[in-house]
């Protein structure tokens, strides 16, 4: 990029430290079905609109748009012990090295992303409390992406209004955009200081201090973007658990 979009960068809230992106690489490989695999950097060329296209508007006022954040924990208040691990149906196995996020739908530009991707985008790290229905809550520390830079950077289509989730275990989820797009919604692959570990969702998983437990998928793989919410909305959901689930 010639010129450096400036003005964006002022305006929006990202906080986005220019020493801490890896060289810019210039463009993308484009691996099999037309999936765009990112070089980071990249990431964050997409989302000041480095890209060949401009972001859509709707992705713009998400991303601009104020939104109510959630007050954070000091360090001191984490609570290692009360996470209890809550898997449906146990832990997959996946091989991080071989393993891919893809993120379609109706996006312009779909991408599938590795682990070492996914770590050179810039990182967010957020203390909050995960709470879960069936009478438990936990302090708990997530590092990972912010959901909404990945999303800048695959272009939803202006219709979007809901993303589903799917799982290694064959767990599955759907949300509505704006919470997809809030700044403490991540894409996890630290829990407390540590590699996030199998059994807690690596390599990747949701964490968001505005959805209940069950909203947090782990073992992500697919994140896909939609205008239309299915009849199946969520694992717990079409069991007759609610669908909004915010905290
Ligand atoms: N893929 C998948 N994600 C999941 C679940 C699951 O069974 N499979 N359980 C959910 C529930 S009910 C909760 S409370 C949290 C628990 O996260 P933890 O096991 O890391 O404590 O994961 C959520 N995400
Ligand atoms: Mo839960």
């Amino acid at each position: 990029m010639s010129q450096e979009p400036e003005q964006k960068q002022q305006n929006s809230e990202i906080e986005f430290d220019d020493t801490d992106l890896v060289p810019r690489r210039r463009f993308l490989t484009l691996a099999g079905a037309g999936l765009l695999t990112i070089g980071f950097g990249s990431l964050a060329e997409g989302l000041v609109g480095g890209l060949s296209e401009p972001l859509n508007q709707q992705v713009e006022s998400l991303i601009f748009k104020p939104q109510q954040i959630v007050p954070e924990f000091p360090i001191s208040a984490i609570e290692p012990e009360k996470l209890i691990i809550n898997s449906f149906r146990g832990t997959p196995a996946i091989n991080p090295l071989a393993y891919r996020l893809t993120i379609d739908g109706e996006v312009n530009n779909p991408l599938s992303l590795s682990m070492g991707d996914l770590q050179k985008a810039p990182f967010t790290s957020m203390i909050i409390r995960h709470v879960c229905v069936e009478g438990w809550a936990a302090i708990v520390q997530w590092g990972g992406v912010r959901l909404r830079d990945l999303i800048a950077i695959a272009q939803p289509s202006a219709q979007v209004k809901y993303v589903y989730f799917y799982s290694a275990d064959g767990y599955y989820e759907s949300w509505d955009i704006d919470s997809v797009m809030h700044p403490q919604t991540l894409m996890a692959y630290q829990r407390n200081g540590q590699a996030l570990t199998p059994e807690y969702g690596a390599p990747l998983r949701l964490a968001s201090p505005i959805k209940l437990g069950y909203k947090l998928s782990k073992w992500v793989t697919r994140i896909q973007l939609t205008s239309v919410l299915g009849k199946k909305r969520g694992y717990w959901e079409d069991l007759g658990y609610e669908w909004y689930a915010g905290l």
